[in-house]
């Protein structure tokens, strides 16, 4: 079993996208471990896109994920990096395949609506900059129809 940390940027926020990204999640069969929506802040945003800093796009970025709310979560499921991945489709929406939430919701790369971590060492990193207070154990009694 792995958990993801998935976030909702200011545009789907502000889009109204927020009940239909954790749908898709759910449906999925993901486990939903952890929900909260903040205001970013810019020490926050910068650590989390440290590893871009360097990159012409980096003020924007910054500029962009701190300017509203977004929706923090964990997910957690087998395979759950990946599979969120996949649920998110590639980083920019006109070149993301119909069904995807980028490919369905997106027309650029800057404002792609929402982020997943794409390996077990940012998801481990990630979940502890935006979940400092822990995520959630429970046992989610449908999971039994969901895996073999
Ligand atoms: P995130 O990290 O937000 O889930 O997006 P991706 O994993 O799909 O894409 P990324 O790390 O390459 O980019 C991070 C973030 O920067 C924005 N971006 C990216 C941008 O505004 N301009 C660009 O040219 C690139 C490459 C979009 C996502």
């Amino acid at each position: 079993m792995e958990t993801t940390y998935v976030m909702v940027k200011p545009d789907g926020v502000q889009r109204g996208l927020v009940g239909e990204i954790i749908g898709r999640f759910e449906q999925k069969g993901l486990k939903l471990v952890g929900l909260k929506a903040v205001v970013p802040s810019e020490e926050t945003a910068r650590t989390h896109y440290a590893v871009h800093a360097e990159r012409p796009f980096f003020p924007g970025l910054i500029k962009f994920v701190t300017s509203g709310p977004v929706v923090c979560m964990a997910w957690a499921g087998k395979d759950a990096i990946s599979v969120a991945r996949n649920l998110i489709g590639p980083t920019n929406g006109r070149e993301a395949a119909p069904g995807t939430i980028r490919g369905d919701y997106g027309m650029d790369i800057g404002y792609n609506m929402i982020h997943g971590s794409d390996a077990p060492e940012t998801a481990e990193f990630e979940l502890n900059l935006w979940f400092p207070e822990g995520i959630m154990q429970w046992d989610q009694t449908i999971s039994r129809w969901f895996y073999e």
